[in-house]
């Protein structure tokens, strides 16, 4: 079994659940942040036997697109200095990102 874990915009958060449960995929939907834009997007995670990561893998592909963000400045009072951009950046915000990983142990009582 591998567990599939997808950061997605929230914007497709939505639709791709709704596919996923089309195709009898069972997933479960964190809110989730960006550490570099701190802004909110949804984490997916999703367990089903090797043979069928390909299919999700499509089904993550088909229904998460990339969008340009504007980063805006935000003043560093009571914040982090470090972290201080002065002028508005644009950043292309992937479709999704995915962890596949391998589970040890599947339970569920
Ligand atoms: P964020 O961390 O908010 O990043 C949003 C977008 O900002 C990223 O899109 C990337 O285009 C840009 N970005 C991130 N860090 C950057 C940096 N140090 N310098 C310049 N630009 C930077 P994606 O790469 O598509 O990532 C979308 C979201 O997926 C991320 O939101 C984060 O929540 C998650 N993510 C991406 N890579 C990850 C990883 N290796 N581990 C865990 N989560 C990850």
């Amino acid at each position: 079994m591998k567990l599939i874990i997808a950061v997605v915009q929230d914007k497709d958060s939505n639709r791709l659940m709704n596919a996923l449960v089309k195709k009898n995929f069972r997933a479960t939907k964190l809110a989730s942040t960006g550490g570099f834009l701190k802004s909110g997007n949804t984490t997916f995670m999703i367990g089903t036997e090797e043979e069928n990561v390909a299919t999700v893998l499509s089904i993550i592909k088909d229904h998460c697109q990339s969008r340009d963000q504007l980063l805006a400045p935000i003043s560093p009072m009571g914040g982090n200095a470090d972290s201080y951009v002065p002028y508005p950046v644009e950043v292309q915000v992937g479709g999704a990102t995915v962890f596949v990983v391998p589970v040890e142990q599947f339970e569920q009582f």
